[in-house]
């Protein structure tokens, strides 16, 4: 069975960009803005990496953007996320910059690590961000650790944790989701089923049919979503958190996509079937979201251009600020690490 497959006989809700919202028009545009500027990140990332001015790898979330946006930006200030590498799109919601990325991704001194670490790995409880755990499923023990003090503290706050198709096979993701689930804790688990974990197929990766079924074995609530459609996501995050703030166990929002890359830069993912990138291509949630912007006259041409003005000023400004930023002093490389 293929991914492909799945994808057709699951009972999602394919709600083809038709999704009743009470979003203003500004609001259409925010996400428009956040999808773009996601997507904008990610290829500046991959244009700095292949210039040879990237410490480390880049792992882009191409083709996963309307996930990571139609999330964040349905959450309250007070609430946490604990993402994973190709977050982006969620990080720059709860208020990093370009810059920040591009300083962090280059290992610059002005970087949110102060170039002590790489890609992603950086976060600010301030803004409500647990720095992304490279061992994977580890985003649920942790969120539902925030989400118990939360409860305990009687706070409306909601912990949010993206796990990938893979990561639900780890350990920490099921005592994670059990710990929650009978202890009834505010947390939200977002589903990135985007079909592989490297160059594992979700078949190869369990034997129920989605990552949602996996949620609902520990007695949880779990819906399946199209991963591409950002009102659809958005929807169904602000009806999960609304619940979770009165008092309901945790549940997953499932989000089916498809990674449009390798792993990271390094790998060319030649184990994906070319008709599987060529049925995603035109599932774009970019190209999906203007369309139905347009269908519904929600923004024109100018409030377009004008927004991706906007973006490809913060992009430049953000490149030429990491750009003259110096590495670290040698001396201050074991300054601020614990050990
Ligand atoms: C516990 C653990 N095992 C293995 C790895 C190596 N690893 C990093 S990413 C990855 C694949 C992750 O797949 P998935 O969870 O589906 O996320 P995606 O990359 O598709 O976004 C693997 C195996 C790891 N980081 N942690
Ligand atoms: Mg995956």
């Amino acid at each position: 069975m293929t991914f492909d497959l799945r994808l057709s006989t699951l009972d999602f809700a394919r709600s083809g960009l038709r999704v009743p919202t009470k979003l203003t028009r500004q609001q259409h545009h925010d996400l428009y803005y956040y999808l773009r500027l996601n997507r904008r990140v990610d290829e500046q990332l991959v244009s700095l990496f292949r210039q040879g001015k990237v410490v480390g790898g880049v792992y882009s979330g191409l083709g996963q953007e309307a996930i990571s946006v139609g999330t964040a930006y349905a959450l309250e200030p007070q609430d946490v996320i604990s993402p994973v590498i190709r977050n982006v799109g969620a990080m720059i919601i709860r208020g990093f910059r370009p810059r920040d990325l591009f300083l962090q991704y280059m290992g610059r001194r002005d970087g949110p690590t102060g170039g002590r670490d790489a890609n992603t790995h950086f976060g600010d409880l301030a803004r409500g961000v647990v720095a992304p755990i490279s061992m994977l499923g580890e985003t649920v023990p942790v969120a539902a650790g925030i989400a118990l003090a939360a409860k305990i503290k009687k706070e409306k706050r909601v912990a949010v944790a993206y796990v990938g198709d893979g990561a639900t096979s780890t350990g920490p993701f099921h005592e994670g989701v059990n710990f929650a689930a009978v202890l009834k804790l505010p947390l939200l688990i977002v589903g990135e089923n985007n079909g592989w974990a490297y160059s594992t197929p979700i078949e190869k990766q369990m034997a129920v049919r989605s990552m949602a079924e996996r949620a609902k074995a520990y007695g949880i609530r779990a819906v399946t979503v199209d991963g591409n459609d950002v009102l659809a996501i958005y929807t169904a995050t602000l009806a999960a958190t609304a619940r979770l703030r009165r008092g309901g166990g945790p549940e997953m929002v499932e989000c089916l996509t498809m990674r449009m890359k390798g792993h990271a830069e390094h790998d060319d993912a030649r184990y994906v079937p070319p008709k599987v990138f060529e049925k995603w291509r035109k599932r774009d949630p970019i190209a999906l979201f203007e369309k139905y912007l347009a269908a519904k006259k929600l923004m024109t041409a100018d409030e377009k251009a004008a927004i991706e003005e906007r973006i490809e000023r913060e992009i430049r400004e953000g490149v030429a600020f990491a750009e003259s930023s110096p590495f670290p002093a040698p001396e201050e490389a074991a300054r601020p690490v614990w050990a």
